[in-house]
């Protein structure tokens, strides 16, 4: 474990080629708000070796916060919270017979393996969230972050048309 650098990249993985419609939107964020990041497949039922040595290496690998995406049996994000201390943050991709459910369901954690858990599809939030982390040691991410925040509250109309 390295103690001497600030981690400072975001990791965005997900079980499936097929989550990546909904967690494209974490990536867009990131992008947004030009925070360096790693995008990948891992799947902790098909590719589980692959999903151990992400979640084992993660930190010597720089990144500071995890976001992991998935669907029905949605394993991966609590999965990876087990295998690190790195906050990591859980995106449950919408499936097809059980609306998400099965994957909001699956995210819910026993104590003692801390897990944030975004909303059905909530990857334009854990995009959010992670930033908001990064925020906590860089200010020009926790300048933009408020100016979002600001011209978000902005956008909203008073009356409706
Ligand atoms: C999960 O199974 C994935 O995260 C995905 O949401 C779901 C379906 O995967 P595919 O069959 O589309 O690859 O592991």
């Amino acid at each position: 474990m390295k103690f001497n650098k600030q981690n400072n990249k975001v990791a965005v993985v997900m079980g499936s080629q097929s989550d990546f419609k909904v967690m494209k939107e974490a990536v867009k964020i990131l992008k947004e708000f030009k925070i360096k990041h790693e995008v990948s497949i891992v799947s902790a039922h098909r590719t589980p070796k692959r999903m151990y040595d992400f979640a084992t290496s993660a930190e010597d690998n720089g990144f500071a916060v995890i976001i992991a995406g998935a669907g029905m049996a949605a394993h991966l994000p609590g999965m990876i919270a087990s295998l690190t201390s790195l906050p990591t943050v859980a995106v449950p991709c919408e499936s097809k017979k059980l609306k998400g459910l099965d994957s909001l369901l699956s995210c819910h954690m026993p104590n003692g393996i801390p897990l944030a858990v975004m909303p059905i599809n909530g990857a334009m939030n854990a995009g959010l969230y992670a930033v908001s982390i990064i925020a906590t040691f860089d200010q020009r991410v926790k300048t933009a972050l408020n100016r979002w925040k600001l011209k978000q509250t902005k956008s909203v109309k008073k009356k409706p048309k």
